[in-house]
C-alpha cells in the first residue's frame, strides 16, 4: 500500500516512519511512504504558502495554489515499484484531516486499509482556502474532537491504524483481528493483561490465569471485558445512545 503525505513540514514524519513495525513493513515492500513538501508548489519567490484572510479576522489560511498544485502533481505520479513498461498511475484516495471531517473509527479505517493508494493532506494555520475542497472534493477526517497546529500528527494516527491491517505488517496475524475495536469485537475493550512476576508490591496476578484452564481463562477474559467496558465505555455497548 502506498502513502502520499503532503506537508509543510515533512521532517516530522521520518522519526514515525523508522518505527520498527513500520520499518520493516516498508522492508518488506508492503508499505511505502512518500513525502511532499507542500512549499515546493508555492508560486512566488518567498514561497508564501499562507497569506491573511479575506474579510479579516486573526491568523493565516494555506493558500489555495500550491496545495491544489501539490496534489495534482503527487496524483499523477507513477508507482516507483512498477516498471515503465507496467506502470500505471492509481490516482487515490485523497484524504483531507480536518476538524471538519467524519470522525476516524474502526470501520473507517478498515475501510481506508482496503486502499491501494491513500493520498494524506495535512493543514496548518487556520486552515484551508475552501476552494481546495471545491476543487479536489477530497474525503475529510478528523482523529478526534479536539485541536491540533496541522493535520500531521492526524495523518500518522491514520498511518499507524491502517498499515497494522494490512497482511504481513503485524508479526502476528490474529492480534489485530483481535483487538478491541476490530469488527468482530467492536463492542468490547481489551481484558486486563499481565507478565512476570506473579507478584509486585503486594500485587498478584489473578489465580486463574496461572491455573493453565484454558476455558476457564477464556471465561474470565471475556467477564473482564464486558465489565471494563461496561464501567468505562458503555458507549460502545449501545452505540445508538451516545451521539457518535
Ligand atoms: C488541522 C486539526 C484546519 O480544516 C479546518 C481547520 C481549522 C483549524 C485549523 C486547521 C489546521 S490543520 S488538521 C486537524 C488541525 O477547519
Amino acid at each position: 500500500m502506498r502513502f502520499d503525505v503532503l506537508t509543510l513540514f515533512p521532517e516530522m514524519f521520518p522519526g514515525y516512519l523508522g518505527q520498527s513495525l513500520l520499518k520493516l513493513a516498508i522492508q518488506r515492500g508492503l508499505v511505502d511512504v512518500k513525502l511532499h513538501d507542500i512549499r515546493d508548489w508555492a508560486k512566488d519567490k518567498h514561497k508564501s504558502v499562507d497569506d491573511r484572510p479575506f474579510g479579516g479576522g486573526p491568523g493565516m489560511v494555506l493558500r489555495v495554489e500550491p496545495v491544489v498544485e501539490c496534489v495534482e502533481a503527487v496524483r499523477e505520479e507513477k508507482d516507483s515499484a512498477s516498471n515503465a513498461k507496467d506502470s500505471q498511475v492509481r490516482p487515490g484516495r485523497l484524504v483531507m484531516l480536518t476538524p471538519q471531517g467524519r470522525k476516524l473509527d474502526q470501520p473507517l479505517v478498515e475501510e481506508l486499509a482496503a486502499e491501494e493508494r491513500l493520498i494524506l493532506l495535512c493543514g496548518r494555520y487556520e486552515g484551508f482556502d475552501q476552494r481546495v475542497r471545491d476543487i479536489l472534493e477530497p474525503d475529510e477526517i478528523s482523529v478526534g474532537d479536539y485541536v491540533l497546529n496541522g493535520g500531521e500528527v492526524a495523518a500518522m494516527v491514520v498511518i499507524d491504524a491502517v498499515i497494522r491491517l494490512i497482511p504481513g505488517v503485524l508479526g502476528d496475524e490474529q492480534s489485530s483481528q483481535q483487538d478491541s475495536f476490530s469488527a468482530s469485537r467492536r463492542h468490547l475493550l481489551e481484558f486486563s493483561q499481565y507478565t512476570r512476576p506473579r507478584e509486585f508490591r503486594g500485587h498478584q496476578v489473578p489465580e486463574v490465569l496461572l491455573s493453565g484452564d484454558h476455558q476457564q481463562i477464556a471465561a474470565w477474559r471475556e467477564e473482564e471485558s464486558r465489565r471494563k467496558t461496561e464501567q468505562r465505555r458503555g458507549d460502545l455497548l449501545s452505540p445508538r445512545e451516545s451521539g457518535e
